[in-house]
C-alpha cells in the first residue's frame, strides 16, 4: 500500500508510533465495506470446483464473472494508480543506483517516537546523535555485534545524501523518481526534510516522483531518510503480535515481545536496491503483456498506459533473439501475430528453454516545449498456462514441478539482496535438475524473477500471507490489506512468463469460520486482477475441515509425516502420504502438488540405522515420500517442492538449532546427502518427463549418471 505525498512538510504527529506499534494510518475502512459489500452484490460465489469447465479448462464458467468483476473493484478503488515498471535504462531513461553505506541509527527511546518528536528527517542525521555505517541492501539485524539491534523492534532511520547529473535537477521536462525495492515493513521517506512516500509491507517495491523537490532549487544533491518500523501486528502480513509482560516480578518495566505465527526470522532494514531513475513528463508508465498461442503462431496482447499527456504515438516492435523485428503494432493495445514462434518452454522440458522475445515499446508525444519520446523495452517469454482435472499444462504438455521452496536468508547480510548468493542459487538449481521453485513465504526481489524468466525456472508467486492464525487476522482491514498486496505483486510480476501461479497464503488456519469468505474474496480478486493464471494458496488443513480449498484451482498440500508427527516412524509415511492424496483427490478433482516436506538435518550428523536430525534421516524420510509421489504422480499429483532449499534462520526456540535446518543445503550453500539424492531423483524426473527426448540430456552437466 503506497501513498505518495503531495509534498510539503508532513505533520510530525502522524506517523506517531504506537508503543511500538507501527503507525498504521487510519484504515480506509468504509472503502474496504464497499468492496466488500461490491463483491457481495458481483454475486461473484464460486463453488467448489467451479472454476474448471467440464473439459478442464480454466477460462469456463465463473472465469468470465471473475473478469467482470475486474471493473467493479477498479471503481471500488482497490486498483493501484499507475504502473512499477522494473526500472530499466534506455535512451530515454537514466538510472543512479544508491547501494552502498547509508547513515543508520535505531530509535532506542522507550515509546521509539524520538526520532518523530526530534524530526530526525529535518537535518542530516549525524546532527541529531551518533549513526552507524549500514549497508544497502541488507537487513541490518546482522551486521553488527550488538545483541539489542539483532532483535530490535521499532523504528529505525536510515539516510544518504545522492549526487545528481545537473541536467536531473535543471531540466523540466525530466522527471526524477525514487524506488524503493523493499523497506521491511512499513516505511515513510523524506527528500531534503519533505515527506515524499509511506509504504505498508515488505516485499514490493514503491516509488515517490521526486521531480519537483529536486528541481525547485540550487541544490545537485538531495537527502534521503528513510523512517522504518518492523513492528508486525495481526492486520499485518505476515501477521504478529506485541505482548508485554507485565509481571513486575519477572520483567522490567515496559518489557515486550514481538509474537510470530511463521518460521522464519524477521529480519528488517532495506533489503533489496534504492535507486533513483529518470523518465520523461510523458512517460510509459505501465505494460500489461498476455500470451497465447494458435498453431505455430505466437500471439501477444499489450496494453500500454501512459502518463503525462493524453496525445501520443505508441509503436510497438517485437524482437526475437537475434534482434530481428517479426512483429510490430501501433496504439495503447492490440495483438502481435508471431508466426514460427519460439515458445518460452521450463528449464529441461525443451533443447531451448525460457526463449525470450523483446518488446520495445516507442511513445513520442508532442509537447508544448517541443516533441517527446520515451523507450521501454520488457522480455516477453510466449507461454500458455492451464490446469485440467489432473494436469498442469504449460503451452499444452503436462508439466511436473520438481523443485524447491526457498528463502531470502543468508549469513550476515539476512533478507538482503547480494548477486553472488542469487547466481549461486540459480547455479545449484540448476544443478539439482530443479526446474521450479514457491516463493516461500512472500514475494522476492525482482532480479530474482528476472533470472527465472531468464533460465526457465516456474514460479509459484507467494504473497506475505503467512502466519495468518488468529482470528482477528480475518477482519475486513486485515482482508483489505491483503487484497491490496495481491494488488501490487500482480502489477509487479504479472509480465514474468516464468510465473505460472499465485500464491494468496501459506498454511492459513483455513479450518476457521472466516476463512471461506475471505479465501472466496481474495481469491476472486486475484483472478480479476490476472485471469491468466491459477491461484492458489498453500494449505496444512484437514481435507475435510479446509474451508478455503473450494477456491482455488490447484490444491497445493504440506505435510511433515515423520518429523512432526510419528516422528522417527518412517514406515507409516507411505500409508499416511498416500490416503491424504486420495482424500483431497476423491474431494475436489483437482491437481496436488506435494507444496511442502522434509526433515531437520544437521549437515555432517550422521547415524545408521537412521536417526531424527541425521543426514541418513532426511534421505530415507525423502525416499519413503518419493515412493508414493512416483505412484501419484501417474495420476493427479503434478509436483514436489522440498521444504528446503537451503537452512535459514529463524527465532530463538528449542526446536530450532540455530534456524531451521531442514534445508537440503546448508545455509552456506553446500549440499547434505539429500541434495546428492534429489538430484538424482529431479535428473530421472527430467528425462522421464520433458516433452523433448534431448531436453534433459542437452542440459545436463557432463559428469551427471543421467544423461541419456
Ligand atoms: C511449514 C511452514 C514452513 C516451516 C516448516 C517447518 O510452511 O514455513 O518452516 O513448516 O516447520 O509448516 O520446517
Amino acid at each position: 500500500m503506497a501513498r505518495a505525498a503531495s509534498g510539503g512538510a508532513r505533520d510530525p504527529a502522524a506517523p506517531a508510533p504506537p508503543r511500538p506499534a507501527p503507525p498504521r494510518p487510519a484504515p480506509p475502512a468504509r472503502l474496504g465495506a464497499r468492496l466488500l459489500a461490491g463483491l457481495r452484490a458481483a454475486g461473484c460465489e464460486p463453488r467448489a470446483g467451479a472454476t474448471r469447465g467440464r473439459d478442464g479448462s480454466m477460462s469456463r464458467g465463473p472465469a468470465g464473472a471473475w473478469v467482470a468483476l475486474g471493473p467493479l473493484l477498479w471503481t471500488c478503488g482497490l486498483a493501484l494508480e499507475g504502473g512499477m515498471l522494473y526500472p530499466r535504462e534506455s535512451p530515454s531513461r537514466e538510472r543512479k543506483d544508491l547501494d552502498g553505506l547509508w547513515s543508520f541509527r535505531a530509535d532506542f527511546s522507550d515509546g521509539r517516537r524520538q526520532g518523530f518528536e526530534q524530526q530526525w528527517y529535518r537535518a542530516p542525521l549525524r546532527e541529531s546523535g551518533p549513526t552507524l555505517d549500514m549497508p544497502v541492501p541488507s537487513s541490518f539485524n546482522d551486521v553488527g555485534q550488538d545483541r539489542q539491534l539483532r532483535s530490535f523492534v521499532g523504528w529505525v532511520w536510515y539516510e544518504r545524501e545522492a549526487t545528481l547529473p545537473r541536467r536531473w535537477s535543471q531540466d523540466p521536462g525530466t522527471r526524477v523518481v525514487l524506488r524503493i525495492g523493499s523497506a521491511h515493513y512499513y516505511a515513510i521517506v523524506w527528500v531534503n526534510g519533505v515527506h515524499v512516500a509511506e509504504h505498508e509491507g515488505g516485499h514490493l517495491p514503491f516509488e515517490a516522483d521526486i521531480s519537483k523537490l529536486v528541481q525547485s532549487g540550487p541544490l545537485s544533491s538531495c537527502r534521503i531518510t528513510l523512517a522504518i518500523n518492523n513492528t508486525l501486528t495481526p492486520h499485518t502480513l505476515p501477521p504478529g503480535t506485541i505482548v508485554y509482560k507485565t509481571d513486575a516480578s519477572k520483567y522490567p518495566k515496559g518489557y515486550f515481545v514481538q509474537n510470530t505465527y511463521f518460521d522464519f526470522f524477521n529480519y528488517a532494514g532495506l533489503h533489496r536496491p534504492v535507486l533513483l531513475y529518470t523518465t520523461p513528463t510523458t512517460y510509459i508508465d505501465d505494460i500489461t503483456v498476455t500470451t497465447g498461442v494458435d498453431q505455430d503462431t505466437g500471439l501477444v496482447d499489450y496494453q500500454i498506459f501512459v502518463q503525462g499527456s493524453e496525445h501520443f504515438q505508441l509503436e510497438v516492435y517485437l524482437l526475437d533473439e537475434e534482434g530481428k523485428v517479426v512483429a510490430q503494432g501501433t496504439g495503447s493495445q492490440g495483438r502481435l501475430q508471431v508466426p514460427n514462434v519460439h515458445l518460452w518452454w521450463p528449464y529441461l522440458m525443451h533443447e531451448h528453454p525460457a526463449y525470450l522475445y523483446s518488446l520495445e515499446v516507442r511513445l513520442t508525444a508532442q509537447m508544448a516545449a517541443g516533441p517527446v519520446s520515451d523507450f521501454y523495452t520488457l522480455p516477453v517469454g510466449i507461454r500458455t498456462v492451464a490446469v485440467t482435472e489432473r494436469q498442469f499444462l504449460i503451452n499444452g504438455k503436462p508439466f511436473y514441478f520438481h523443485g524447491v521452496n526457498k528463502h531470502e536468508d543468508a549469513d550476515i547480510r539476512g533478507k538482503g539482496f547480494d548477486w553472488p548468493l542469487l547466481v549461486k542459487d540459480f547455479n545449484l538449481l540448476r544443478w539439482l535438475g530443479a526446474n521450479a521453485f514457491r516463493t516461500s513465504h512472500y514475494p522476492y526481489a525482482e532480479e530474482v524473477m528476472q533470472l527465472c524468466d531468464r533460465y526457465g525456472i516456474v514460479v509459484i508467486d507467494e504473497s506475505p500471507g503467512v502466519g495468518i492464525m488468529l482470528v482477528q487476522s480475518y477482519s475486513n482491514v486485515s482482508l483489505q490489506h491483503h487484497l491490496e498486496v495481491m494488488g501490487e505483486l500482480v502489477r509487479r510480476d504479472k509480465n514474468h512468463p516464468s510465473v505460472v501461479m499465485w500464491s494468496v497464503a501459506n498454511e492459513p488456519t483455513s479450518f476457521l469460520k472466516p476463512a471461506a469468505y475471505y479465501f472466496k474474496t481474495l481469491i476472486a480478486h486475484t483472478k480479476a486482477l490476472d485471469p491468466s493464471r491459477p491461484v492458489t494458496f498453500v494449505t496444512n488443513s484437514n481435507y475435510e475441515a479446509d474451508l478455503g480449498a473450494p477456491y482455488v484451482d490447484v490444491i497445493c498440500v504440506n505435510s511433515y509425516y515423520s518429523w512432526y508427527h510419528d516422528y522417527g516412524h518412517m514406515e507409516v509415511i507411505q500409508l499416511q502420504l498416500a490416503t491424504e492424496f486420495e482424500n483431497w483427490y476423491r474431494t475436489y478433482q483437482k491437481p496436488i502438488i506435494q507444496s511442502e516436506y522434509g526433515a531437520e538435518t544437521i549437515a555432517g550428523f550422521h547415524q545408521d540405522p537412521p536417526l531424527m536430525f541425521s543426514e541418513e534421516y532426511q534421505k530415507g524420510l525423502l525416499e519413503q515420500y518419493h515412493l508414493v509421489l512416483d505412484q501419484k504422480r501417474k495420476e493427479y499429483v503434478v509436483g514436489e517442492l522440498i521444504w528446503n532449499f537451503a537452512d535459514f534462520m529463524t527465532d530463538q526456540s528449542p526446536q530450532r538449532a540455530v534456524g531451521n535446518r531442514k534445508g537440503i543445503f546448508t545455509r552456506q550453500r553446500q549440499p547434505k546427502a539429500a541434495a546428492f539424492l534429489l538430484r538424482e531423483r529431479y535428473w530421472k524426473l527430467a528425462n522421464e518427463t520433458g516433452h523433448h527426448r534431448s531436453a534433459a540430456k542437452s542440459q545436463c552437466l557432463e559428469n551427471s549418471p543421467f544423461a541419456l
